[in-house]
């Protein structure tokens, strides 16, 4: 059987690669942080097939010692300090976990024995962020990054010294460059999943309005469960390489508004909005829309589910986690 090791394995993308990974043969190890992580409930009932190991993104020895217990084929760096917005109040945190966690994991294989023989597979998880204040539209794997975020900026060290870690040692190092995916898993603090949750509570009578910040933004929002799969496709190819993974749709905040309230059938949503300064970043990604046409020829990936079919799934499923959480 084959073995796979991932980091951020408490996350929307770890839980969603675990599932797809397992389901393919995998045996699966997830890197745990912390002494009493309290996600380990969930991974334990819904993922007992993950074999947990300690570690942290920012401790080397840590990572040496998961990956000579996991001996993968295939490692997945999903683990990060994923919020954009906590990355301008943690600056330092977010380069050191986001950005230098990716190097430490690179020189953990190569420890371990990432070269030769023994080729582990390397998946760094980039994203649009890199891109910013956008120099083309739509973006490619050639759009010039220009970060607008402490986030943005340690994932383009994390993207630039994987692609140099695979130029210098041979490395078999692939970096997706992911725009927006959401689902079901997402956490509550990205705006997609706040504003879900939020239309169920309104539609169940448990809250009044939700409160947000910039509503001009435009994202290019895909599904979750289908961009597992393109990180899964590049470790299987005959070369390493980098790829765009988007729907090539771009949508605003507002039009999400519109689809998420009309699925619990209120057809005018400015009444139960808000907006408050503090939600507003130093900083904005005013448009995001991804190029991936070359994920497409070359991996033979295509999204499933659409934007509408993503905000319809999303808000079922915040209706049915309010509903039975709040008639027991
Ligand atoms: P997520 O739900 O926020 O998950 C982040 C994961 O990182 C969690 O499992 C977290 O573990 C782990 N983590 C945080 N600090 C760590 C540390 N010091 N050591 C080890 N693990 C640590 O993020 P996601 O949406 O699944 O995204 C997965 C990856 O893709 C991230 O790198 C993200 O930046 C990137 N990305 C995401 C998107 C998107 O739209 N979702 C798009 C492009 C790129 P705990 O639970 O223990 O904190
Ligand atoms: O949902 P968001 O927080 O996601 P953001 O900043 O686009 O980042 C996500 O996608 C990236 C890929 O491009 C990932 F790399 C990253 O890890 C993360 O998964 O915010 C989306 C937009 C922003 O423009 C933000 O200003 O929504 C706007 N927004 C407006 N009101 C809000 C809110 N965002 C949040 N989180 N909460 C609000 O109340």
């Amino acid at each position: 059987m084959p073995r796979a090791f991932i980091t951020g394995i408490t996350g929307q993308d770890g839980q969603h690669l675990a599932e797809f990974l397992h389901n393919k043969g995998y045996d699966v190890f997830g890197l745990v942080k912390g002494q009493n992580n309290p996600r380990m409930d969930l991974l334990r009932d819904e993922f007992p097939f993950v074999q947990p190991v300690p570690g942290d993104l920012a401790d080397l020895p840590s990572l040496v010692k998961a990956l000579e217990t996991s001996q993968p084929d295939e490692v997945y760096n999903l683990g990060a300090i994923s919020f954009v917005a906590m990355s301008f109040n943690q600056a330092e945190l977010t380069a050191n976990i986001t950005g230098l966690g990716v190097l430490r994991l690179l020189e953990a294989i190569r420890m371990v024995g990432g070269t030769s023989n023994n080729k582990i597979r390397f998946y760094q998880a980039s994203s649009s962020e890199m891109f910013g204040k956008v120099r083309e539209t739509p973006q490619n794997e050639m759009t010039p990054f220009h970060p607008r975020s402490p986030y943005g900026c340690a994932k383009v060290f994390g993207h630039d010294i994987t692609v140099n870690y695979r130029e210098s040692y041979d490395l078999f190092a692939c970096s997706g460059i992911l725009f927006n995916h959401e689902g079901p898993r997402r956490g509550l603090e990205f705006v997609t999943r706040k504003i879900t949750n939020a239309v169920a509570r309104i539609k169940l009578g448990l809250q009044d309005s939700v409160t947000l910040g910039n509503l001009d933004a435009k994202r290019d929002w895909g599904y979750a469960g289908d961009y597992v799969k393109a990180m899964w496709l590049m470790l299987q190819q005959d070369q390493p390489d980098d790829y765009v993974v988007a729907t090539g749709e771009t949508h605003s905040i507002e039009e999400l508004l519109a689809l998420a309230f009309a699925e619990v059938g209120i057809d005018d949503w400015h009444p139960y909005v808000k907006q408050d300064p503090k939600y507003f970043r130093p900083a904005e990604v005013d448009l995001l829309i991804g190029d991936s046409t070359k994920a497409r020829t070359k991996l033979g990936w295509a999204p499933e589910v659409d934007f509408p079919g993503l905000v319809k799934l999303m808000v079922e499923n915040d209706l049915r986690i309010e509903s039975s959480r709040n008639s027991r």
